[in-house]
């Protein structure tokens, strides 16, 4: 019986799912990751998985699927030509995210390609909440200019706004005022947004942002990629929002909107797969048309039968209550672990992964060595947990002057594949981080020995400044930590 006298307990919550199958991991010890780690350049996009422990390098495409997902592979329809496949995933979007033209892609930036070459002149301005790589990248390449138009809160990693992802109506009006609508190709709007940390946009200021870009005929186009934790976000967080599901609120949200493109492999749940969505009939037209050039037919858009099929069951398992929850609830735990023990973090915890603040880490490290490039490899050192680097590596250089861009945050994303890895698993990641926080006078900054032109953070490859280590020898000689869980 409750005892009304008592606050009332914390009751645990648990995954609305089971395990299945398992795929074994292998154990590697500091000495073969301090080889790994070399040969990789330092950069953990070049690491075999095999010399992974805990993959924490992205999100995308690194979920487990459900056992109706499986089924659905089996379930292909491999006509070159309207396959049946197509119609569940063009029917799974219709119902979900509501536009009515859904033209599949082989991932996230074959969507953005399309939409970047369709909507953007030479010389145009595409305003948008905070860059994202891929996005921009396509926008630049059909000779359009990104502008951030986010809240200043976003760039602030200690800023408590639950909705760090809003588009700052001041900054949009201006930017309108200053090049004139007609040079803005459309407005950009991601939802969690990824770069700020998988933060979140209110519905309230979706509803205003759209309401002034229509107001001046400007199109928005959302990246809807993670939208339904999005969602999730402004059911918990936003006035009037707390009764009503994801499904719902997706759908409010979308309807403000001209259309979406979406990579697959996030919300989505699938390994492989994208598209893009739109209500214009004569875009759609030109985009279905394009899609032949640059991805396969319109009705398969690069993917195969199966994956249409895959992302098809894997938007309704989303776009649910209970899975978004265990999702976010497993990324807000593993939050409280590093927020426990003192790591500075990217505050609120966001969508899709813990964002360390290697800015203030590894604050004796200057920007131009790479600190969070350094943070990243230090930690692979310690446990084999493979994070990523979002800070100046990803942001580039500056396509007139060839400067590096130094972007206000300098962060270490820590993030979390759907379905794949337990609570345990989490801690060890904790406990990781925290050994390396507490050496981290030790690592040392990293310069380039290959530097790629395009997306340089893929495939470029490091060197430390100093000695050969992530860590200062002292350090490195002090510390053992294999094997990764021992005790
Ligand atoms: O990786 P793609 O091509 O399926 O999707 C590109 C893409 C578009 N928008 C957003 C917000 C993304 O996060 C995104 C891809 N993200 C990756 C790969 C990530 O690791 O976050």
């Amino acid at each position: 019986m409750n005892d009304p006298r008592q606050p009332p307990r914390r009751r645990s919550w648990a995954e609305p799912y089971k395990v299945k199958m398992v795929e074994p991991l292998r154990m590697t010890t500091r000495a073969e990751r301090a080889t790994a780690l070399a040969r990789a350049g330092f950069n953990t996009f070049l690491l075999d998985s095999d010399d992974v422990y805990i993959d924490l390098l992205t999100d995308s495409g690194t979920g487990a699927m459900s056992d109706r997902q499986w089924a659905g592979l089996m379930l292909g329809d491999e006509a070159y030509a309207g396959s049946r496949n197509f119609h569940h995933l063009e029917a799974a979007v219709r119902e979900h995210y509501g536009f009515p033209h859904v033209i599949p892609t082989h991932q996230g930036r074959g969507a953005e390609h399309l939409l970047s070459q369709l909507c953007i002149e030479p010389g145009d301005v595409v305003p948008g909440n905070m860059y994202f790589t891929t996005t921009k990248f396509h926008q630049e390449l059909a000779g359009g200019r990104f502008v951030d138009v986010i809240i200043d809160e976003a760039h602030d990693p200690e800023s408590e706004h639950p909705f760090k992802g809003n588009v700052d109506l001041a900054k949009l009006r201006a930017l309108i005022d200053k090049v004139g609508a007609a040079r803005v190709a459309y407005l950009s709007l991601e939802t969690n947004v990824n770069m700020a940390g998988g933060q979140p946009c209110s519905l309230k200021n979706v509803r205003d942002t759209c309401a002034l870009c229509h107001e001046h005929g400007i199109k928005v186009f959302l990246d809807a990629t993670r939208a339904l934790e999005n969602c999730y976000f402004i059911k918990m967080r936003e006035d009037g929002q707390r009764s009503r599901s994801v499904k719902e609120i997706l759908r409010e949200l979308c309807s403000y909107a001209d259309g979406c493109t979406v990579s697959g492999k996030k919300d989505c749940l699938v390994n492989i797969g994208g598209f893009l969505a739109l209500n214009d009939d004569e875009l759609a037209d030109r985009a279905r048309n394009l899609c032949v050039v640059y991805e396969g037919l319109h009705t398969y858009g690069g993917l195969a039968g199966r994956d249409l099929e895959a992302m098809a069951i894997g938007i309704a398992e989303s776009a649910d209550d209970d899975t978004t929850r265990a999702r976010l609830g497993q990324v807000a735990y593993l939050g409280r672990r590093l927020t426990d023990a003192g790591v500075p973090i990217v505050r609120p915890v966001g969508g899709h992964g813990v964002f360390l603040d290697a800015a203030r880490i590894v604050e004796h490290v200057p920007r131009a060595q790479f600190p969070a490039q350094a943070l990243t490899a230090a930690i692979y050192l310690d446990s084999g947990v493979r994070a990523m680097e979002r800070g100046t590596v990803s942001a580039g250089r500056d396509p007139a002057t060839g400067a590096n861009l130094i972007p206000s945050l300098e962060l270490v994303r820590l993030t979390i594949p759907r379905r794949v890895y337990t609570q345990a698993h989490m801690d060890v990641v904790a406990e990781s981080v925290a050994a390396v926080y507490e050496q981290r006078e030790a690592i040392v900054g990293l310069r380039f020995t290959y530097e790629p032109e395009h997306l340089r953070f893929f495939q470029a490859r490091f060197e430390p400044v100093e000695g050969t280590g992530i860590l200062r020898a002292p350090a490195a000689a002090s510390v053992s930590s294999d094997p990764p869980c021992s005790g």
